[in-house]
């Protein structure tokens, strides 16, 4: 673990050669589409092209927008400056709302793939002489490449919230890492304290991180409690079936409005099935797991039992401090454990499992104050709006992350199950409206000192 101060972090790419970095790039590079392709093997070309749901574009327009997006970003904005808007019309997706996607003239999947292979052998070729130097700023430090890579990773994660809400049969994974056994045990709805006092938030470094975890900046914290590990399902059915869903005093009015219109009584793949209660990931369909992280719940939902319990949503302030600021030596760490890397046995991260894992599984997630699993198995909702930092700057463009600023989004931590490694850390933002549940979403609470 290093200590961070206050200057800027050093690119990652400063002590390794051009040459090195290229080749680490081509094969992430290579990762990235192996698995892409690996997740949507099982589909048939009827599978690929269905509008599955509302909320989600064919698993085909996926694929081509991530070619399209590497194309604009590691071929054409390579040579000269393109706008973000002159992304080819089908694959714009401000072009083309996500509802609509179904009724685009969508390329059969023999015919996609060649474009991809295009665009990648033109990609690769233009790395061959990419010089993260003295070149434009894009590429310095690579950054141009991680922000393709995790484009990508983050359309996997899109993909996969497709497969959960497929139409026909279910989908079935092409395999599933078994997941470690609960280690420890920790009782659900435990808290630990924070102290308090200056913390640093967000990152200065440029070669991974996106425009909206920029400036690393100080913040005052009041003292507050947080939960040890994320809300389980076992206590979200207690907040079932203390008729949660029916307390008009535990959600706000505009939670409210949503649950009247939605008229849900039950997280999303909840079913109560001759009195026993079930949940499905993908084709796997079994009795509620009470230590499993509760899933597919809106910002509501979490707003209402955070209420039930007596508790609050965190900020995202709070949140990131819990999960990365040791506040014993006045230190921040990429991921709750550290600044190593993830591998396996860290956290639940990186699709192939399929499913969360029981809240005790990952004995070494765990940050300095004492929260577990703060990275990966669900996004986490904050009681926060998606807004800039003091002193942000678009780059490199701000239809990523400035176009969706405002107090119609709330901020998600934390990745999930379904969340590439490459595109998670104890900075990363993530957003949606309060009231979508598509995502591999779930929380924990905070209370007031
Ligand atoms: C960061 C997940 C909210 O899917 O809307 C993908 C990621 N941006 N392509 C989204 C993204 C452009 C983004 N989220
Ligand atoms: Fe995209």
């Amino acid at each position: 673990m290093t200590h961070i101060s206050t200057a800027p972090t050093p690119p990652a790419s400063a002590a390794v050669s051009d040459g090195d970095l290229r080749m680490t790039l081509a094969a992430e590079l290579a990762d990235a589409r192996r698995r892409t392709l690996w997740l949507v093997e099982p589909l048939s070309d009827e599978d690929l092209h269905r509008q599955h749901d509302p909320l989600m574009s064919p698993v085909l327009w996926d694929l081509g927008h991530i070619a399209a997006f590497e194309d604009l970003w590691l071929t054409r904005n390579l040579t000269g400056h393109v706008e973000f808007s002159e992304m080819p019309g089908l694959y714009n997706p401000f072009e083309h709302p996500r509802r609509v996607r179904g009724t685009l003239a969508l390329p059969r999947l023999a015919e996609a793939r060649e474009t991809m292979d295009e665009i990648r052998a033109r990609a690769l070729a233009r790395l061959d002489t990419a010089d993260f130097r003295d070149g434009p700023r894009l590429l310095l430090a690579g950054y141009v490449y991680r922000m393709v890579l995790q484009h990508e990773y983050q359309h996997g994660e899109t993909i996969l919230q497709t497969l959960q809400l497929k139409r026909g049969d279910p989908y079935a994974p092409p395999q599933r890492r078994v997941l470690p056994s609960p280690a420890a045990s920790y009782r659900p709805g435990e808290m630990v304290f924070f102290p308090g006092g200056p913390v640093e938030l967000g990152t200065d470094d440029r070669s991974a991180a996106y425009d909206n975890e920029r400036p690393r900046h100080r913040v005052d914290l009041a003292p507050f409690w947080i939960d040890v590990t994320p809300v389980t399902n076992g206590q979200f059915l207690e907040f079932v079936e203390a008729g949660g869903y029916r307390r008009r005093e535990l959600w706000t009015e505009e939670g409210w409005r949503w649950l009247t219109e939605a008229g849900v009584s039950a997280p999303k793949h909840w079913a109560k099935r001759l009195g026993v209660w079930t949940t499905r990931t993908m084709d796997l369909i079994r009795p509620l797991e009470p230590l499993r992280p509760v899933c597919h719940v809106c910002y509501h939902e979490a707003q209402a039992y955070s209420t039930f319990a007596e508790k609050r949503l965190p900020t995202e302030a709070e949140w990131e401090a819990a999960a990365s600021w040791d506040p014993a030596i006045g230190a921040k760490w990429m991921y709750p454990w550290g600044d190593e890397p993830w591998t396996p046995e860290l956290a639940n991260l990186d699709q192939t499992a399929f499913d969360t894992a029981p809240i005790g599984a990952y004995p070494r997630n765990v940050s300095p104050i004492g929260c577990y699993g703060m990275i990966g198995d669900v996004w986490e909702w904050t009681a926060s709006d998606f807004c800039g930092y003091p002193g942000f700057e678009a780059f490199p463009y701000s239809e990523y992350s400035e176009a969706f600023f405002g107090p119609e989004y709330k901020v998600l931590r934390g990745g999930s199950w379904a969340t590439r490694p490459g595109a998670v850390r104890s900075t990363f933002r993530n957003w949606d409206y309060p009231i979508r549940r598509q995502i591999f979403s779930g929380f924990r609470c905070a209370r007031d000192a």
